[in-house]
């Protein structure tokens, strides 16, 4: 049974950035998050049309952040030393960062995304741009063949049908393959209070305990399991089918996960009824926050244009009144408004941060880079604003 515990309000789609004049046809949708308490998954209650999300405008471009480049430079590096795999398969390839250290001839890359499949076309690689799912790993298996490594980010969670999804990667995986995937972990966002992570593209929001029930029911089973720190904390699982029962052991890290997660309460529904209320404080503190800035004649602008600030700024109801501009580095998001709020996005370039008194972190994520980039802001008495854990400023 599904068991609704937060209500963010009416929300657009988080990377439907907008053109001036665009506003009157804006889509929305209620976003709402329950709690399976069977599977005990975290999903938003009314899935988006992945069509509406997922298309040749999809901006968001993995490149853009240059942390992830060097992770995804450092994962490659890791998997291959660790299992040596001869034909790999990426899902939501994006514009690249991660196919891009394996050899063409043996890698395939799947991505909805037209402008990303594309590009990692031109770069050399079989690129499939399509949705995950059994029929298409029908066709890569008859391509193809059985693929030795599969390796979704930040992909997994965005598909709706898990059951398909899963069965597709049994589907293709070599015997002794490994499935190697991460994304935000639910454990980080109810301990950090992080509820921006909830909005139209992540329909699930993964727990260990949640993946090993799944997964299991799909014909895989969780062996290892990696805490990471990207995007405020992800899970990267190693799952792989039950082949020869005696293989089948469980490293201690996935025991350490469902126990550390079973002790803060991601088994009790209770746990999430007091995220609930957490968050409905957070707002109402960052709204206050924002406004007395405000009424005090300070100026406010954003660095990060992100799918996470526009949970906080929509949920918030904050928009240009409060916050005058996003700066974000990625070319297909400048000159466009942000989705909701109506707030001009910018290139960094163009804006002298020294005329700004406060920066709010849609990339709080990314707080350690941009503070470091941003260290002539900080000397000449600016200060940065977060939501997460708590709201607070710091310089
Ligand atoms: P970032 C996206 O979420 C969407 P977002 C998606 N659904 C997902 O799951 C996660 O990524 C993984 C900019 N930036 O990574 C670049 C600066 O401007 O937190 C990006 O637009 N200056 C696929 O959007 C944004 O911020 C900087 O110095 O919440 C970061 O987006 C840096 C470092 C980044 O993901």
């Amino acid at each position: 049974m599904f068991r609704e515990f937060l209500d963010l309000g009416r929300h657009p789609i988080a990377n439907a950035f907008l053109k001036d004049g665009d506003f009157d046809d804006e889509f929305f949708f209620n976003l709402k998050a329950c709690w399976d308490e069977e599977t005990k998954l975290v999903s938003i209650k009314d899935f988006v049309e992945p069509e509406r999300i997922f298309n040749d405008d999809y901006p968001y471009h993995t490149s853009n952040s240059f942390p992830m480049v060097k992770h995804f430079k450092d994962v490659a590096r890791m998997l291959k030393k660790k299992f040596n795999p001869m034909k790999v398969l990426e899902i939501g390839s994006n514009d690249g960062p991660f196919i891009t250290n394996f050899d063409k001839e043996t890698s395939v890359c799947v991505e909805p995304c037209g402008n990303f499949s594309l590009k990692t076309a031109h770069m050399g690689y079989q690129s499939y741009t399509s949705f995950w799912n059994t029929e298409l790993s029908e066709k890569i298996k008859s391509h193809h063949g059985k693929m030795d490594l599969i390796y979704a980010a930040n992909c997994i969670c965005h598909i709706h049908d898990l059951d398909d999804a899963f069965s597709a990667v049994a589907n293709l995986l070599s015997d002794d393959g490994v499935f190697v995937f991460e994304d935000p972990s639910l454990l980080k966002i109810l301990e950090r209070g992080s509820y921006d992570q909830i909005y139209d593209e992540h329909p699930h929001i993964f727990s260990v305990t949640a993946l090993n029930n799944i997964l299991k029911q799909n014909g895989l089973v969780i062996f290892d399991v990696d805490n990471l720190s990207v995007h405020g904390g992800s899970n990267r699982i190693y799952a792989k089918k039950p082949n020869i029962p005696s293989d089948n052991v469980m490293s201690e890290s996935v025991f350490h996960n469902l126990r550390e997660e079973d002790s803060f309460g991601i088994n009790e529904f209770e746990t999430y009824e007091i995220f609930a209320k957490r968050v409905e404080n957070s707002k109402v503190e960052l709204v206050r926050m924002l406004g007395n800035l405000k009424h005090n004649g300070k100026k406010i602008i954003c660095i990060g244009a992100t799918a996470k600030s526009s949970t906080v700024f929509n949920y918030c109801g904050i928009g240009p009144d409060l916050i005058d501009l996003i700066t974000d580095t990625t070319e297909a998001k400048q000159g466009m408004f942000a989705p909701g709020s109506h707030i001009p996005v910018v290139d960094r370039k163009s804006v002298n941060l020294n005329d700004y008194d406060y920066v709010f972190l849609g990339a709080w994520n990314f707080k350690d880079v941009i503070a470091n980039k941003e260290r002539e802001f900080v000397e000449n008495g600016g200060k940065f604003i977060t939501h997460v854990p708590k709201v607070m400023v710091f310089s």
